[in-house]
């Protein structure tokens, strides 16, 4: 542990940690489970192109979200882009810029203008009244953001969607196995996206799926995710390929069984934290909502203007430590490119994201990281704060 500014690596001592300590390290299910499953496809030659793994696999996500479809992807990203495309969107998409780069990027890959709304102070998700500023008669839908796992504004968006006849689709790469309200987490809009990339709470190497009740709609994406084909020489759709490969599928299948797991283990990595950290002056743990089913994948800071330490100096202070904690996600979509070119001004109206963005401290969790490594990263904070920033 680090008890006195001495013990800091910023002024000279050694690393707390050897080896990097990262957010998002990947929770792994049974290895054993995963290698018969390898087997079991080298034998039956199907890698790819729905196979049974993976139809299996969409069964699971369904039924666990208790929704209709799943429409298994390659990733969240093309996920995002195919949904976009069979929702038909067009114009301009109402969207958080306090969100990863990919929420945006996947409607200017598809030719259309994300519009950048601002997001609540306390939720971080999007403001609804916000969202209504940015309505023009060229918006055609509104895409919401789970972001850390923790809903959106369901109700006041579907509100303003049916109000103004727009299409509403919710990233929901950090929400999987959480709920809002009581009801599972896919069950909103007209259609939400998972991202099992590695670094998710419930990862497939690589991967992403969309979740939605509609069944045309589901069917419009089963083919576009596959060139657009409806049987062997028919093309309806200018689709691409969003197909999810049969050995993703079997480590989706195999961290299944694990989600009791790794939720526990993050529930106590966030507890550890929430006790190690209160108390300390300007920083504030973001809290999950217990009456709902939670992740809790994502263990954020903000550090307020009452905090001895800046944000970026407690950055700087953690990673010489090896621990690698991140600012996600500075400094805003509207300030990366190509948006920060097409609009100079967005920040003008995006006051909450910048305040959030400058505040935003990302901790090391997850099933690779236990209690003895939170009291030595929270010790580091403690030391930090009562030396201030000299
Ligand atoms: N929408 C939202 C709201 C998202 O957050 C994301 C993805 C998407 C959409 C798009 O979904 P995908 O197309 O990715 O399925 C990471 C992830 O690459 C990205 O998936 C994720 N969001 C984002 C929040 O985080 P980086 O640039 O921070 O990744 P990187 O390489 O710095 O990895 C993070 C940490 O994890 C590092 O310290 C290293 C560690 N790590 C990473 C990998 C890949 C491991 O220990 N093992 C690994 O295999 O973006």
């Amino acid at each position: 542990t680090i008890t006195t500014v001495q013990d800091l690596a910023i002024n000279g001592a050694g690393p707390a940690f050897d080896l990097p300590l990262h957010v998002g390290r990947p929770n792994i299910g049974s290895r054993d489970a995963f290698m018969k499953y390898a087997d079991d496809i080298f034998e039956r030659c199907w890698l790819s192109n729905n196979g049974p793994l993976v139809q299996e696999f969409e069964r699971r996500v369904a039924d666990y979200h208790r929704v209709k479809h799943c429409v298994a992807m390659c990733n969240g990203t093309i996920a995002l882009e195919i949904a976009i495309r069979a929702l038909g969107l067009s114009g301009e998409v109402i969207v958080p810029s306090y969100t990863f780069i990919a929420t945006a990027h996947a409607l200017h890959w598809q030719a259309i203008t994300p519009v950048f709304a601002d997001i609540g102070e306390r939720t971080h998700t999007l403001d609804p009244e916000a969202v209504r500023r940015m309505i023009t008669p060229r918006t055609s839908g509104i895409i919401g953001v789970h972001l850390w796992g923790r809903s959106a504004a369901v109700e006041a968006l579907q509100a303003i969607a049916d109000e103004f006849g727009l299409k509403l689709l919710f990233d929901a790469a950090h929400a999987f196995a959480c709920s809002h309200r009581g009801a599972m987490i896919g069950n909103f809009g007209d259609c939400e996206v998972f991202s099992f990339h590695a670094t998710k709470f419930f990862n497939t190497f690589e991967g992403g799926a969309v979740v939605t009740n509609d069944d045309a709609l589901a069917e419009a994406m089963r083919l576009m995710r596959n060139f657009g084909f409806s049987g062997l020489d028919n093309v309806i759709y200018p689709g691409t390929n969003g197909k999810m490969v049969e050995i993703a599928a079997a480590m989706g299948l195999v961290n299944f069984d694990a989600i009791d797991a790794v939720v526990e283990a993050n529930r106590r990595n966030y507890c550890a934290y929430r006790k190690e950290l209160a108390d300390l002056p300007g920083i504030s743990l973001l809290p999950f909502d217990e009456t709902e089913r939670n992740n809790y994948q994502y263990v954020v800071i903000e550090i307020g203007a009452d905090c001895p330490v800046g944000r970026d100096r407690m950055i700087e202070a953690l990673c010489a430590e090896n621990i690698l904690a991140r600012k996600y996600f500075w400094p805003g979509c509207h300030n990366m490119q190509p948006y920060r070119a097409l609009y100079p001004h967005a920040g003008l109206l995006l006051a909450n994201t910048r305040q959030v963005a400058d505040r935003v401290v990302v901790l090391p969790t997850g099933t690779s990281v236990d209690e003895a490594t939170i009291r030595t990263v929270a010790s580091v904070i403690r030391v930090l704060i009562a030396a201030g920033d000299a």
